[in-house]
């Protein structure tokens, strides 16, 4: 079968840089799950922002809530947000300038107050639309009121049972269920309710909105590696919809050009605002041959990646992604 023609990106996407995850030497002879946790260590979650990481300090921060208000605007320290009722919740980030299947994509726990309670503590007047997140590092970014105040949407200030590490927002952070990383602000310093806010990502053209759209990644193979034919090859990966599509009901690989799919096993699950990690068994055939691997997920309301692609688009991207691998001789 002819191969077909996809345009490969470099490892600079437009929302920023592409971390890749790399195995030292030699591919193991036993390939490892790829990821290998459903909770992401501190150390391996992706970083991404605008410029460098803003180091603030715990003592001098102050996050002051602003705008449409019906109350006097309120200006908190951290132990007044860690004073309040805490809540704790799995949730996994996405980056939307992710080209299709790499590594922008991790899982935490995360602690943190509901960012209804503070903007309760204010009340938003009635022209009140958005809600903006005013950031150390000049970000700047709105949410709809609608969804700041979803029960699930927080500010988080503990990421796998310690202080949000600098990279990750300390001392706050958004984490806005359902939407791409650009809609989860890191180091806030001010919460302002206003009519309307073109956020920083928006003026070059990327989505207001910014759902995560039905995904998944490959984790094993990577590009271009080295199969043995004749054994047992565990493809692996995860795939994400953050509850859009009522979570992910199955994920299928093809290692023949899309023709036929096998169900892959979904072997960590949590929350439908996570990922879930997927592998499949694959009886390599014995012959050399260069292979391509597909893997494609199915969302619980029928959706499903039907189509095959790589390119960043500025709303997210949908098609499945595909691994250019070789089958070696033992
Ligand atoms: N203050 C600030 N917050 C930000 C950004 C930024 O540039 N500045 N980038 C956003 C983008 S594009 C992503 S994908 C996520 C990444 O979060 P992480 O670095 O904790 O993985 O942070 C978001 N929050
Ligand atoms: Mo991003």
């Amino acid at each position: 079968m002819k191969r077909r023609t996809f345009i490969k990106l470099s490892a600079i996407s437009a929302a920023g840089m592409v971390l890749p995850l790399q195995l030292e030497g030699q591919a193991p002879a036993k390939p490892l799950l790829k990821p290998s946790t459903l909770i992401t260590p501190n150390a391996d979650f992706y970083i991404l922002q605008i410029g460098n990481p803003a180091v603030l300090d715990a003592k001098n921060w102050r996050m002051a809530i602003t705008g449409l208000i019906e109350k006097q605007p309120l200006s908190l320290g951290l132990a007044d947000i860690t004073a309040m009722e805490a809540v704790e919740a799995m949730r996994t980030l996405k980056c939307i300038g992710d080209p299709i299947g790499t590594e922008q994509m991790s899982n935490a726990n995360w602690k943190g107050v509901r960012l209804r309670d503070l903007l309760e503590k204010v009340g938003p007047k009635p022209e009140a639309k958005v809600v903006v997140f005013r950031c150390a590092d000049n970000y700047h970014t709105a949410i709809p009121l609608a969804d700041a105040m979803r029960e699930e949407t927080l500010l988080a200030y503990e990421m796998n049972g310690v202080p949000l590490p600098t990279e990750h927002g300390f001392p706050i952070r958004l984490l806005n269920p359902g939407h791409y990383g650009t809609k989860n602000p890191k180091w806030i310093v001010n919460i302002h309710l206003a009519k309307a806010h073109e956020s920083y990502w928006e003026k070059q053209g990327w989505d207001p909105i910014a759902n995560v759209k039905l995904g998944t990644m490959i984790g094993t193979p990577s590009e271009g590696e080295e199969i043995i034919g004749g054994k047992i090859y565990t493809v692996s990966g995860a795939a994400f919809d953050a509850g859009h599509h009522g979570g992910i009901k199955k994920v299928e690989v093809s290692v023949d050009y899309g023709q036929t799919w096998q169900e892959a096993e979904i072997w960590a699950k949590d929350t439908p605002l996570a990922w879930v990690l997927w592998k499949w068994d694959w009886h390599v055939p014995a012959e050399a041959n260069p292979v391509e691997i597909y893997a494609r997920a199915t969302a619980n309301s029928g959706l499903i990646q039907d189509e095959i692609g790589i390119e960043v688009e500025p709303v997210g991207a949908i098609p499945y992604h595909m691994i250019d691998a070789k089958i070696v001789e033992p």
